[in-house]
């Protein structure tokens, strides 16, 4: 058996698989619910622009999850091997207290009592969420001669979440903090030493949201790292520890303290925890060209790559298992809850339902109505709808609609007033389609240089996925779905994972372990699932993907994407 962690924003989860990697159990705590003591809301603190969580509630998470998965009797002793994720960029202050806590630790008491609040210089952990970090996302980007080379680098530009951000407004806000800190873990690291019994290694991928890790070259970036720490780059490099840049490395056994207090075994190895996105792209055997797209509160779309092609515009990371490898993402804020508003105002303004309604059929009736756009009848529309601040494009709040003209550019529309082609964009019906192309050719724009970078035609076959994985609560929805194939295509067609979509990323942790293990040499992860993976058993395919004709009509959308994009960022629309 294999014990695969999750630790997000909302709950500490927990997986057992077996040899065939099939799902034996899922155990979860939520902190809102379960610990209410500590008064977080969705887990966290909300400070104005800062979010933080408290670290002694995600160790007190701990030991109630393990309890609830004695108390069912799971077969802990049988684990051999544990690893797990945690959410992105997160970052965990240790004290100089903590190597000492770790060598003394005591089954007699609880692990939360024993690390908090010694073990920390700060009690809070920075959240992906927080937007507090301008200044000094400005002044790292600056230390590299700008956003694209920062991107180049380290396969991101400047991020508010970001840890090195993050680190720098921790140092110039509360120094004694700072200068107190002997280790900074990242929540994946954190988690994996609490189970390894000291602090652990980061891992290749996780350290890649950090804004000081430069990909390639596999070192840290001693220009954002002396920006980041004000002077001391050698210090900070200290406090960050090292980085295992093996995601199979076998760390060393569990804690004396799991061992006696739960029942694990004496030689159950501790694998290198990962952020939650590489994670969740190891709970299926995700090859080149294939892509997943998580359709929940934000849209993410994940994809493993050879190609190592950077932008400001999203991100690259090391791939968490497989050399020579990288996980491109494309992280959207506005998911779910901007076509949730659009649903909403179309309910209410058929009369038949109030906002309480959640009832879909009225919006995926016109969504589907409306067809793909076409430039042989010329009623193209496309709708920015960002009720949140956007990642990409990164623009403030706001909603912006465009009539397509027959040349294929973009004009902002009125709706109701302004014509195009003797069209107008009727409210709130046209909002239905207009939402969903739009998301979803924003990801076909910007994945497209993944897939065959040689080839600059759009609309070539080949610059598609292969197939493409959907995940989270909006994959269930038919009318989406079928907009997603038609823009995004996919030769092999689109699949809904069916087992552990809903705890993909503990998943994924649970399979790297029983890959770390398990592994003949020289095996790659993907080899290593491929041996063990019965298609029907996992995923079910509910589009065939490309449609011809469709997806071309589609492509032909693409220019006028970019420049609607590129007026609602610089302003002038
Ligand atoms: C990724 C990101 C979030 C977090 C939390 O960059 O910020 O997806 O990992 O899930």
């Amino acid at each position: 058996m294999y014990l695969g962690l999750d630790l997000s924003t909302q709950q500490l989860k927990g997986v057992i698989i077996d040899d065939n990697l099939r799902m034996h159990s899922e155990t979860s705590v939520s902190f809102d619910k379960d610990l209410p003591h500590y008064k977080t809301k969705k887990g966290v603190f909300v400070r104005g622009k800062q979010v933080l969580s408290p670290v002694a509630m995600w160790i007190e998470a701990l030991d109630l999850l393990m309890e609830r998965m004695k108390d069912d009797d799971l077969p802990l002793d049988k684990i051999r091997g544990i690893s797990g994720s945690g959410q992105q960029h997160g970052s965990i202050y240790w004290s100089s207290k903590a190597d000492s806590i770790f060598e003394s630790i005591s089954d007699s008491k609880s692990l939360v009592d024993q690390f908090s609040p010694d073990a920390f210089s700060y009690e809070l952990s920075p959240n992906w969420q927080d937007a507090s970090t301008q200044a000094e996302c400005d002044e790292i980007e600056a230390s590299v001669d700008g956003p694209e080379e920062l991107a180049r680098i380290t396969g991101s530009k400047a991020h508010h979440r970001f840890t090195g951000p993050q680190i720098m407004r921790l140092r110039k806000s509360a120094p004694e903090i700072y200068n107190k800190t002997s280790r900074i873990s990242l929540v994946s690291s954190f988690l994996c030493s609490l189970f390894l019994g000291k602090i652990a290694p980061i891992d290749p991928s996780d350290i890649c949201g950090g804004n000081f890790w430069d990909i390639k070259k596999e070192t840290f970036v001693d220009k954002t790292l002396d920006c980041i720490s004000g002077g001391n780059a050698a210090e900070l490099r200290k406090k960050l520890g090292d980085v295992c840049m093996d995601g199979a490395a076998q760390l060393g056994s569990v804690s004396s303290y799991f061992q006696t207090k739960y029942g694990f075994a004496v030689d159950c190895q501790v694998m290198p925890f990962t952020g939650d996105n590489p994670a969740t792209i190891l709970a299926l055997p995700l090859l080149e060209r294939n892509a997943m797209i998580s359709l929940g509160t934000s849209t993410t779309m994940l994809l493993s790559t050879p190609h190592y092609v950077t932008s400001p515009a999203y991100h690259m990371f090391a791939h968490p298992t497989t050399e020579g490898y990288h996980m491109a993402m494309l992280c959207y804020k506005n998911g779910s809850l901007a076509r949730e508003y659009i649903r909403d105002s179309i309910n209410q303004s058929t009369q038949q339902n109030n906002s309480e309604n959640d009832d879909w059929e009225p919006f995926n009736n016109l969504a589907t109505k409306a067809g793909p756009p076409s430039r042989t009848h010329p009623h193209r529309k496309l709708g920015f709808y960002f009720p949140l601040p956007e990642i990409i494009p990164q623009t403030e709040a706001g909603t912006w609609r465009f009539l397509i003209d027959s040349a294929g550019s973009p004009k902002l529309c009125d709706p109701e007033k302004d014509h195009e082609d003797g069209k107008k964009w009727n409210l709130p019906t046209d909002d239905a389609r207009a939402i969903l192309d739009s998301q979803f050719l924003d990801i076909r724009m910007r994945s497209q240089a993944f897939f065959n970078p040689e080839c600059h035609d759009a609309v070539d076959i080949s610059k598609q996925p292969s197939r493409t994985y959907v995940v989270g609560g909006a994959s269930k929805n038919p009318a989406i779905a079928d907009v997603l194939s038609q823009v995004l295509g996919s030769e092999e067609g689109v699949f809904r994972q069916l087992t552990g979509s809903s705890n993909a990323c503990a998943l994924g942790g649970a399979n790297k372990a029983a890959w770390a293990i398990l592994r003949k040499q020289g095996q790659t992860f993907e080899q290593f699932f491929t041996e063990r993976w019965d298609e029907s058993q996992w995923v079910e395919k509910i589009r065939d993907g490309y449609e011809a004709g469709t997806w071309e009509e589609y492509g032909h959308m693409l220019g006028a994407v970019k420049a609607a994009e590129d007026m609602i960022v610089s302003g002038k629309v």
